[in-house]
């Protein structure tokens, strides 16, 4: 049943009434929050209940998700959205003399991700209900999400996240699920009558998992899956003993160690840490999530485990949970007692690998001692894995120890060190980069003997984003125009956005399309100027960089380029460009030395710009602080540039690239992961592409590069890189933004920058030049919309369904 207005509007009263225990007249904007997601709740959970019986009744065989992170962000306006219910959900608040828009703010964001890997997971979950498929996330229950950043002075602080302080209202608490996780102890090696040697795990704790279900809900709702987080509980019966010799207080403790598991989220992206609460963490959700599926297999077929590879296939967003490949062999050869080699057969038909990352700072290893120490048995069964693949290697190239020691699992050396990417392609059937350029990459540089080896286990499925989020929620007055043109169904068939293409030239599209953007920008404007009191004017070029903050997205070359400018004005009051506001969303790891300065320096810059009244009416720029879903969601409809500027061969993918392009912006980009591949959609006249290229890359450094001849050769660069030294960003203390002078002198510029930094400004010159070309510019921007048809989630799903998964789509009936 379709909820109408008069429907919706006794719902969400009677949900202040009966489930908030307030009145219209006491509820403040929270209650009538709550109370709204109630009302929604009465359909999602309808459809869940029956999604889950069609599936049970059907013994689908079903995708399940094993990321580490699940970023996403609030959850009212997708699921109104998914539902067709926004309209009348609007109306009948706007009856009660609410808001739906203030209500809507009220939603804390699920930040339970770092950035791009952990979105993708939420956009593919999304793309995964909307196309019917049998899935089910599974994740962590982290109590404090992604930091919460503040800017204090120009510098970054940490804050803790807390979402769920005053109740979540879309999680479903499930005790009946619970699942006990052995953790630490000894292996007993015993030897059965035959002969058969048995190996029992004797824990020396046990911690237990409590799920807690999100729905996820599919476009036009009718199948609704869940995301299935896991947190960790203490294990009463195992504090007994402590407790009755009187430990009490040691008893507690052991309670907090269990409950730190799930605490929180490492807000490390890209670069690995080794810390044994991280591994826990990463065994701890896939061990749960392992028990989860193996007992429902079993409800629905006993102890035949010959269908288990047909039933199940388990995704591994990289390699954080590569231990749930151990984990299956030891329930396999441990508990159902089966051969290794039968074992091994099923395990390697039911695990396929995402690799996301070729920065080796980011490729997990862990040291084999930490495994030993907390899941003995696990090393054990690594090292024959590795013992019987390394046979392989011997056989393919006989008497290679180099070949053999560069692909072992474990790599030599002071610390013996376990692969987790090694891990991974050993134990999954399927091996995928997230964009062209970057499965090149993987299969030519991370793994080329492994790509030899299993020749078509390595493929490519280039990511994609939920188009329902992205542009029909997020910027409702183009989607309306949209619909006006071609129709209400690009959301589900978003190559139908070519549709456009016809109206790029028309020039009262260009007028109505670009007549949102102004708003869309007036807007942001709005909420610039209540998050840091900047005023900026709608009528400049927005110019928007937003993501991780880190050397290789070179946040620092935008930087050198706006003091650049800043230059060329402050020597010529009359340089010709048109006004530009520069733009910034990001997050630093908080032990993340120069990505923490770049920060610094970015509002430093901004705050000598900003009060410079030479200049501001041409150049402005703003931090805003804590970048997050629900902020993303409001820069990204108000952009004009998109800047994508990672050193070539090191953004795997980029998926922010996609949105900002959806929504009309023109990229100013390198050819690094999906830039290339958006580059072919639009056309290079509707791009801005700069800077080296992997083959430029790799032979400048072949070559040997100095960054010290850019400095002496080009006036600017030296200028502005002398300046960081002196005070005048920081009146008073010189040398604050050093650091970064110095990483691209003294340190070698590891990413180029200075190598890319002519072609960047000769780049941001055409910008300039093009934006003033109020026709032109509106016709590059419609065609950047019109194209972006193969970056749809849906489609990346569907390229995981026929070349990996191999499910099919299972209808719930109403
Ligand atoms: C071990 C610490 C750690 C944590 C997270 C290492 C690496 C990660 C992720 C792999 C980082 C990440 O988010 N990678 C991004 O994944 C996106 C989705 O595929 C891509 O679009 C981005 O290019 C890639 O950087």
């Amino acid at each position: 049943m379709q909820f109408d207005k008069e429907t919706l509007k006794q719902s969400i009263v009677r949900h202040l009434h009966c489930t908030l225990g307030t009145d219209e007249n006491k509820a403040n904007n929270h209650a009538w929050w709550k109370a709204v997601c109630a009302a929604i709740n009465e359909q999602v959970l309808e459809r869940l209940r029956m999604t889950q019986k069609t599936h049970y009744f059907n013994d689908t065989r079903a995708v399940h998700y094993f990321s580490a992170e699940f970023l996403m962000g609030r959850l009212l306006s997708n699921n109104m959205h998914n539902l067709g219910l926004f309209e009348n959900t609007d109306k009948a608040l706007q009856e009660l003399g609410i808001s739906l828009t203030d209500i809507m703010e009220e939603e804390p964001d699920m930040a339970l991700g770092n950035g791009g890997l952990g979105r993708l997971a939420a956009c593919y979950i999304d793309s995964l209900a909307t196309l019917e498929m049998p899935a089910i996330g599974y994740g962590l229950h982290y109590e404090h999400g992604l930091f919460r950043q503040e800017i204090q002075n120009g510098a970054q602080i940490e804050r803790p996240d807390s979402w769920r302080d005053y109740g979540n209202p879309w999680e479903i608490c499930r005790p009946e699920s619970i699942q006990e996780i052995p953790l630490y102890g000894y292996v007993e090696t015993k030897y059965g009558e035959n002969g058969k040697i048995q190996k029992e795990w004797h824990p020396g704790s046990i911690v237990k998992g409590l799920p807690w279900d999100i729905p996820v809900v599919g476009y036009e709702g009718k199948t609704v899956n869940v995301l299935r987080l896991w947190q960790s509980q203490s294990s009463d019966y195992f504090n007994w003993d402590v407790f009755n010799a009187g430990g009490y207080v040691d008893s507690h403790s052991e309670t907090v160690q269990a409950e730190t598991i799930s605490k929180v989220l490492y807000p490390n992206d890209e670069t690995e840490a080794g810390k044994e609460l991280r591994l826990i963490q990463q065994y701890f959700f896939c061990a749960c999530s392992l028990k989860d599926i193996v007992r429902r297999y079993k409800r629905a077929h006993g102890d035949d485990w010959s269908r288990f590879p047909e039933q199940v296939v388990i995704q591994l967003n990289d390699t954080h949970p590569a231990i749930a490949i151990p984990e299956l062999m030891r329930i396999l050869v441990d508990r159902a007692e089966m051969s290794w080699d039968d074992a091994w057969a099923i395990t390697t038909k039911v695990f396929a690998y995402t690799n996301h990352t070729l920065l080796p700072e980011a490729l997990e290893k862990w040291p084999a001692k930490m495994i030993e120490k907390i899941l003995p048995r696990y090393l054990e069964i690594i090292y024959e894995i590795n013992h019987r693949f390394m046979k392989e290697v011997d056989a393919k190239w006989p008497g290679k120890t180099d070949v053999k020691s560069k692909l072992s699992i474990i790599e030599e050396g002071n610390e013996k060190m376990v692969r987790m990417g090694h891990l991974s392609v050993i134990g999954s059937f399927a091996v995928n980069g997230v964009a062209e350029i970057h499965s090149k990459l993987v299969k030519a540089n991370l793994f080329p003997e492994f790509d030899e080896m299993w020749p078509g286990k390595f493929t490519n499925v280039t990511n994609g984003i939920t188009p329902r989020r992205w542009l029909k929620a997020c910027n409702p007055e183009l989607s309306a125009l949209i619909d006006s043109k071609i129709g209400t169904d690009w959301p589900v068939h978003l190559d139908k956005l070519t549709g456009l293409t016809k109206l790029a030239k028309d020039k009262k599209f260009q007028d109505e399309f670009m007549a949102i953007k102004r708003r869309n920008k007036v807007a942001l404007a709005e909420e610039v100027l209540r998050l840091t009191g900047e005023t900026i004017d709608p009528d400049a070029i927005f110019d928007i960089q937003i993501k991780r903050l880190h050397e290789y997205k070179r946040q620092h070359l935008n930087l050198l380029h706006i003091m650049a400018l800043y230059r060329r004005l402050l020597e010529n009051p009359d340089y010709d460009m048109h006004p530009r506001v520069f733009i910034f969303g990001a997050k630093a790891a908080p032990g993340y030395k120069l990505a923490k300065d770049i920060i610094y320096a970015i509002n430093k810059v901004a705050e000598r710009i900003n009060s410079d009244n030479r200049v501001n009416s041409k150049l402005k720029v703003v931090f805003l602080p804590n970048y997050r879903v629900s902020l993303a969601e409001k820069m990204i409809p108000a952009a004009d540039v998109s800047e994508q500027i990672s050193t070539a061969g090191k953004e795997a993918s980029g998926t922010g690239n996609m949105k900002l392009s959806l929504n009309g912006a023109l990229t100013i980009g390198t050819m690094d992961g999906a830039n290339i591949e958006i580059a072919e959609e639009v056309g290079e006249e509707n791009i801005f592409i700069f800077g080296l290229t992997v083959d430029e890359v790799n032979a400048l450094r072949e070559k040997g590069y100095n960054p010290h001849d850019h400095y002496y050769q080009n006036a600017e660069i030296k200028a502005v890189l002398d300046w960081m030294d002196t005070d005048y960003f920081t009146p008073g203390k010189p040398g604050e933004l050093s650091s970064i002078k110095r990483s691209l002198l003294d340190h070698g510029d590891s990413y180029l920058a200075l190598a890319d930094y002519e072609s960047y400004s000769e780049a941001h010159k055409q910008v300039d030049a093009a934006y003033r070309d109020k026709a032109g510019w509106a016709e590059k921007a419609i065609i950047n919309t019109a194209n972006m048809g193969k970056f749809n989630s849906d489609r990346s799903i569907r390229d995981y369904v026929s070349k990996i998964w191999k499910l099919e789509s299972c209808k719930v009936n109403s």
